[in-house]
C-alpha cells in the first residue's frame, strides 16, 4: 500500500513518512505464473478428468484413482477436532449465516409502473452452482468455508461444491472440511490449486460446470480465477492480506501494533500502514512492532512483510488521515481514536472497518464477527466491496406491456430506429402499432 503521487503532491507538508516501505514494490502478475496456468488450463480442458488427476498426483502427491470425500466423511470430519474448536467453527458458520441473511433481507425485489401499462421490474436470483476453492496452505484459514460456501447458500444458491488441497499427510484438512460441512456444503473434493479450478469450471466432477468460482489461493489460484472469469463468475481477485489502521494520541501502541503483525503474518508481501495524527504514537510502534517480532513464532513471515511492506505516517489533522486513508484503500482498516464515528462518516474506501480498540481484524478473519473476510486488496476498495449475498444474486429485470402502453413505446422506438438506420428493430414496433390499429386486444 502506497500513497499515489497525486495525494503525495496534494497533501505536501501536511504528512511524514515515520517509517517508510522500502523502494521495491511488490511483484505485479508474474508472466511466469501467467504461461503455467494457461498451459495446464489447456490440459485440462484437453484431457479431462485424466488431466487433473495427473496434476493431483504431480503436485500435490495425490495417489487416489477419486477425489470426493464421501458425506459420511464429511459429516464426521468434526470428530477429529477438539470440542472447543468444534464449538468456535459452530459459532462462526452462525454469525457468518446470520450476518448474510440481515444482507439477503436488505434486497428485496422491486417493481414500477413508469408509464400507464408499462410495467418494469426486478427480481434476485441466485446463481445455479457455485465452486469454492479453499486454501489449506501453510495456513488452512478455515473460515474461508463460512464466507464462500456459507454465504452461497444464504443466498439460495442450490448447489455449492468446495475442492481443498490434500495435507502434507495426504488428508484433507478436518477443520477446513467440517467448516464447509456447517456451512452447507454439497460435496467435497480433495483437490488442489489450478487442477481444482479447472474441474470445477469445466464440469469434470460429475456436475455441470460451475457457473461461479469463489475463494482465496496462492498466486497460481489467482492467475486461473483470472483466466476463467469470463466463462465463469469470480468473486474478486485478492492479492496479499492488507491491514491499515488509524489512531490519535489516546491509542494503545502495543494493540496497534499486534493488529499490524497480525495480518503481516499472512506472507512476506503483506502491506501494513499506521496512520497517526499523533507522533508519539507512530514512534512507539516501530518499536513496538520490533519488540513483539522479536518473540513471535511466525516472525520469518511477518518481520520481512512489516520491514519492507510495512508503513508509519504522521498526518498533521484528522482531514489528511481520512485523504491519506481513502487513498490507500486498504483490505482491513481499523480506527483506533477517542472519535471513531468522525472516521466511520468521512472515510469512503476500505473493504470492512473496524471501530474502537476492542475490535480487531483477526475476529473477522476467523469468523467471529459474521462480516466476510473476502475484501477487495491492492486498492479495489476504491471500486468494489468485499464478498456478499449480492455477489450471488442476479436481479433480474422484467418488462410487461399493455396494448394501452404500446404507442408510448413503439412510436419513439420507431423513430430512434429510423435515426439508427436499423429497420428490422424499428419493424417489432410498427407491427404493434398495426395490429394495435386493427384492434387486437390479445
Ligand atoms: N485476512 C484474510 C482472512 C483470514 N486471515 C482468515 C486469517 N484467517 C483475508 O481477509
Ligand atoms: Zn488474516
Amino acid at each position: 500500500m502506497r500513497f499515489s503521487p497525486r495525494l503525495l503532491g496534494e497533501k505536501a507538508g501536511r504528512f511524514e513518512h515515520l517509517k517508510a516501505p522500502s523502494d521495491t514494490p511488490a511483484a505485479q502478475q508474474d508472466p511466469v505464473v501467467a504461461q503455467r496456468v494457461s498451459e495446464m488450463l489447456g490440459e485440462i480442458e484437453r484431457d479431462g478428468f485424466d488431466a487433473v488427476l495427473r496434476y493431483a498426483r504431480d503436485l500435490d502427491g495425490w495417489d487416489r484413482p477419486d477425489a470426493e470425500l464421501t458425506p459420511e466423511a464429511v459429516r464426521a470430519s468434526g470428530d477429529a477436532l477438539t470440542p472447543e474448536h468444534r464449538a468456535a467453527l459452530e459459532l462462526g458458520a452462525e454469525r457468518t449465516r446470520r450476518f448474510a441473511e440481515l444482507q439477503r433481507a436488505g434486497l428485496s425485489d422491486g417493481e414500477v409502473e413508469l408509464a400507464p401499462g408499462l410495467t418494469t421490474g426486478y427480481r434476485y436470483v441466485p446463481v445455479q452452482s457455485v465452486g469454492a476453492y479453499l486454501p489449506a496452505g501453510r495456513f488452512p484459514l478455515t473460515a474461508g468455508a463460512f464466507m464462500t460456501v456459507g454465504v452461497a447458500k444464504a443466498a439460495g444458491v442450490p448447489t455449492v461444491v468446495a475442492c481443498l488441497p490434500p495435507g502434507k499427510d495426504g488428508k484433507a484438512d478436518p477443520a477446513v472440511v467440517y467448516s464447509a460441512h456447517l456451512s452447507g456444503v454439497d460435496r467435497v473434493f480433495v483437490l488442489g490449486g489450478v487442477q481444482a479450478l479447472a474441474a470445477m469450471s469445466f464440469g469434470l466432477l460429475g456436475e455441470a460446470p460451475v457457473d461461479m468460482i469463489v475463494g482465496a489461493g496462492n498466486a497460481f489460484v489467482a492467475e486461473a480465477k483470472r483466466q476463467l472469469f469470463g466463462r465463469v463468475a469470480i468473486d474478486l481477485l485478492a492479492g496479499p492480506s492488507e491491514v491499515a489502521v488509524i489512531a490519535d494520541e489516546t491509542a494503545d501502541p502495543e494493540l496497534v501494533a499486534a493488529d499490524l503483525l497480525g495480518q503481516a503474518e499472512h506472507g512476506v508481501n503483506s502491506p501494513a500502514a499506521l496512520v497517526t495524527t499523533s507522533r508519539q504514537i507512530g514512534e512507539a510502534v516501530v518499536e513496538e512492532a520490533e519488540k513483539q517480532l522479536a518473540s513471535l513464532s511466525t516472525a520469518e513471515i511477518a518481520g520481512p512483510a512489516w520491514r519492507d511492506f510495512g508503513s508509519v505516517t504522521w498526518a498533521q489533522d484528522r482531514e489528511t488521515a481520512v485523504a491519506l486513508m481513502d487513498d490507500l484503500a486498504p483490505e482491513h482498516l481499523e480506527i483506533q481514536t477517542a472519535d471513531d464515528e468522525y472516521y466511520h462518516d468521512a472515510l469512503r474506501n476500505y473493504g470492512s472497518i473496524f471501530l474502537g480498540t476492542w475490535s480487531t481484524v483477526a475476529y473477522s478473519d476467523k469468523g467471529m464477527a459474521g462480516t466476510n473476510h473476502v475484501l477487495p486488496t491492492a486498492g479495489g476498495a476504491r471500486h468494489s466491496a468485499g464478498l456478499s449475498v449480492s455477489r450471488f444474486l442476479k436481479p433480474l429485470t422484467y418488462q410487461r406491456v399493455s396494448p394501452e402502453a404500446t404507442p408510448l413505446l413503439a412510436e419513439a422506438v420507431e423513430t430512434i430506429s429510423d435515426y439508427e438506420g436499423m429497420a428490422a428493430h424499428k419493424a417489432t414496433a410498427t407491427l404493434r402499432l398495426e395490429r394495435l390499429r386493427e384492434g387486437d386486444e390479445r
